[in-house]
């Protein structure tokens, strides 16, 4: 964990930020960098300086820069901050401040500024997707009662919300957006193709997944997954996955169009009672 410790650095303008190390570019790779503007950056270094977040920045697939907007803050005590004009609780987070802060973060005009907000479009992996084609991102996490409503005009290209709910935050919601983009970066996952298989890559949840002892507590793993024949396999992973997508998220499912074959199969293990019928 030691390696994952932030290291300072210092902008030409001599604001610091706290860039968690990283190597040179892979070679052949698609890398993002992704700048992120908060008052909390330490929220960041657990979740992004292990696992898969880690191994992306030390492959340099990812080049993440995380500017503490208290550096932009006015006067002696750096105020991001200030109450609503027409009164009401809460605090509201600067236009100046903000706006200042995201000019001179952002490389240039063409880096989307996103802002994480629960008003945002609602995130997802076919936003995640979208995201992964970028080469930058700035993320701006909002805090208290939101943002300048002069902000969204001068300098927020997008706003995503992770979900209908309200964090305290917007710092978990920049971490998701980054780890559901960055893992569909090739080479994040390693060589294979690993995000093709995700959950809602095709658009329907995945099938169950077994490993050894094949039998657990007289649990047994389906015979044909011992069976080598790799043809079967496929097909019959790709009916559960349709089948668990038809009774966890019929939502879903309606959108994925499976073909009349794996329909009347479907329905042939409705008839069996395996699914409900709605
Ligand atoms: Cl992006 N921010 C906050 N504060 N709450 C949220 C959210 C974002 N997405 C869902 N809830």
């Amino acid at each position: 964990m030691a390696a994952a410790l932030p290291r300072e650095k210092q902008l030409p303008d001599n604001r610091e930020i706290v860039i968690l190390e990283s190597v040179s570019r892979a070679p052949g790779r698609t890398a993002v960098q992704i700048d992120v503007l908060t008052l909390f950056p330490q929220m960041f270094e657990g979740p992004m300086g292990l696992s898969m977040m880690w191994k992306a920045q030390e492959r340099g697939l990812l080049h993440l820069r995380l500017h503490d907007l208290r550096n932009w803050g006015e006067g002696r005590r750096r105020q991001v901050v200030d109450t609503p004009c027409g009164g009401g609780g809460g605090m509201i987070l600067r236009a100046d401040v903000l706006v200042r802060a995201i000019e001179e973060v952002r490389s240039d005009s063409t880096q989307p500024v996103i802002l994480l907000t629960p008003q945002g479009r609602v995130f997802n992996q076919q936003v995640a997707g979208e995201l992964a084609q970028e080469e930058r991102l700035l993320l701006v996490c909002g805090h208290y009662e939101g943002v300048d409503e002069r902000v969204r005009q001068l300098a927020i290209s997008d706003e995503i919300s992770i979900g209908d709910y309200v964090l305290t935050g917007g710092e978990l919601a920049a971490m998701v957006v980054i780890d559901a983009t960055v893992r569909q970066l090739p080479g994040v996952l390693g060589a294979d193709d690993a995000a093709a298989r995700d959950s809602h890559a095709d658009g329907l949840l995945e099938g169950p997944h077994y490993t050894r002892p094949t039998d657990f507590r007289g649990l047994q793993v389906p015979e044909l997954l011992l069976s080598g024949d790799h043809g079967r396999i496929s097909t019959w992973r790709r009916r559960q996955s349709l089948l668990r997508t038809m009774q966890r998220r019929p939502d879903l499912f309606a959108a994925a169009h499976p073909g009349d074959e794996e329909l009347d199969w479907l329905a042939r293990h409705r008839a069996d009672g395996q699914l409900p019928d709605t």
